[in-house]
């Protein structure tokens, strides 16, 4: 007899994915911030490029091959600010200057995936590392700028506790 199979979702997101270096950097930024929230696991630390949300399984291949077609450029991404959102209640690190090429790489990558018929979350993006969360407002610390050399970026699954990077994608 033949099971009936509910189809795999998965919570999918693109992402910058820092190396160790730009990590622990951002992780000695979370330890500023102690007693203040939730630390985000410095593993997890991340940029988001466009939130999918529920993607099925069966959809990643596809999802995979559009995101491989994105030509984007390198760029460097000054990480100068650390600062408190109220309405979300995290704290995060963010560019006071936002990089065209970054930009242009959201924009790239939100064209791609309508053309293949991916839905993403729409919403203004606003670069950001999430330190952390259900956290309360202080003072912002201050932070020596960190330069992040960004060469590629990820496509990543959201899990209970932790991130996966599925696939990493170069860019030019
Ligand atoms: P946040 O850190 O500011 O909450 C995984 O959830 C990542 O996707 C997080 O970095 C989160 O941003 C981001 N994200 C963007 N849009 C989202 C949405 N609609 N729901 C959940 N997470 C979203």
């Amino acid at each position: 007899m033949e099971m009936e199979h509910r189809a795999d979702i998965l919570r999918i997101f693109f992402a910058l994915w820092p190396d160790s270096i730009v990590r622990r950097a951002l992780s000695s930024w979370q330890g500023k911030l102690e007693g203040m929230g939730r630390a985000m696991r410095p593993g997890n630390l991340h940029v988001t490029l466009v939130f999918l949300g529920n993607v099925e399984a069966s959809r990643l291949e596809a999802l995979q091959l559009a995101a491989s077609e994105i030509e984007a450029s390198r760029f460097d991404l000054c990480l100068d600010e650390v600062r408190y959102w109220q309405h979300n209640r995290i704290w995060h690190a963010a560019p006071r200057e936002v990089p065209e090429a970054l930009e242009d790489l959201v924009s790239e990558l939100q064209l791609g995936l309508e053309r293949h018929g991916f839905d993403f979350d729409r919403r203004e993006h606003k670069p950001h590392v999430t330190l952390l969360r259900n956290a309360r407002m202080s003072d912002a610390p201050a932070v020596d700028p960190l330069f992040w050399h960004v060469r590629d970026f990820a496509m990543v699954q959201g899990g209970m506790t932790d991130y996966r990077v599925l696939a990493r994608f170069p860019l030019v």
